[in-house]
């Protein structure tokens, strides 16, 4: 039976990946963002924050995949408009409109100020507190604690996946130990969106990268089987920039730049 998940978010680079795969795990999807969606004129193009037009949205869906917000670094102001009040709103809808399931796309930015692996050692999502390294690794963690709210007060479930770089190819020396390819990417929502009783699970995204930083097994629980590996990118990227520097402070932390410097929303 097709599942109708809505996917927030929809016009965004994950949003649009998804849109080419999803289809093919049996979702029949639904569409919104604030911005039109290419060639998808029954997209709802609206706010998050647009109570009728979310509640309508969300009204008769199985799931869904809240990817909308702000995606790089903004003012407090602006991220508290799109990605804390927007996904609150989206969890109202979701508990006024009776859906039972969410997949939150968290961010390792959560946790950006975790100190980088290079012992080898692989990081767990369980075991990492947050450690924001900026005002939108803030609006993850409180993501991960709204839901964590929803499924303990209305219980709503949701795993949160606090993505590595989801983009078709890692276009630095750090993304080789965070990729998540965007067909891995796919297999991941699927499987955080069809396992049984998740409460609220955080897990990390990300493909099974030879230099990966994160130990998978929590998102395997779920019967995610990553089959991609950045590391057939690996010798380019490392000819062009040279290896991570641990006393390099843009390096030392898994956030990388962002604990200094972080890319700004254009907007
Ligand atoms: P993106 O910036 O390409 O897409 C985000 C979409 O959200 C945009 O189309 C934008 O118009 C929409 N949006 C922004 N504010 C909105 C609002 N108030 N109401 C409705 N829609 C709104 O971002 P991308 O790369 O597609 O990321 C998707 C999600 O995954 C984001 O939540 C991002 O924080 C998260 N993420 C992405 C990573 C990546 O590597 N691409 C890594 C970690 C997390
Ligand atoms: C994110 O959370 C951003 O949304 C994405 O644009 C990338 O910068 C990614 O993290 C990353 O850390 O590479």
């Amino acid at each position: 039976m097709t599942r109708t998940l809505l996917l927030t978010g929809a016009a965004g680079g994950v949003g649009t990946l998804m849109r080419e795969r999803l289809p093919s795990y049996g979702y029949g999807l639904r569409l919104m963002d604030l911005v039109p969606v290419d060639g998808e004129p029954d997209a709802v193009t609206a706010d998050l924050n647009d109570e009728p037009a979310l509640r309508e949205a969300v009204r008769g869906a199985d799931a869904i995949l809240h990817l909308a917000g702000i995606s790089l670094e903004s003012s407090f102001e602006k991220i508290l408009h799109a990605n804390i009040a927007g996904t609150h709103a989206v969890y109202e809808a979701a508990r006024a409109e009776g859906v039972r399931r969410v997949v939150l796309a968290s961010s390792n930015h959560a946790v950006g100020f975790t100190p980088t692996p290079f012992d080898g050692r692989t990081v767990a999502a369980a075991d990492t507190p947050h450690r924001p390294d900026s005002f939108y690794g803030l609006s993850k963690c409180f993501g991960e604690d709204l839901a964590q709210l929803y499924w303990d007060k209305h219980g709503i479930e949701t795993v949160s996946v606090r993505i590595g770089s989801c983009f078709p190819e890692p276009t630095s020396v750090r993304m080789l130990s965070i990729w998540l390819s965007p067909d891995d990417a796919a297999r991941l929502f699927h499987a955080a969106l069809t396992a049984p009783s998740v409460g609220h699970t955080v897990v990390y995204g990300s493909s099974a990268n030879t230099r990966g930083w994160w130990d998978l097994t929590a998102a395997r629980e779920l019967g995610y089987e990553p089959r991609d590996d950045s590391e057939r990118f690996a010798k380019k990227l490392l000819a062009d920039q040279g290896p991570l520097d641990p006393a390099n402070p843009d390096h030392a932390s898994m956030g990388g730049p962002w604990v200094s410097d972080p890319p700004l929303w254009p907007h």
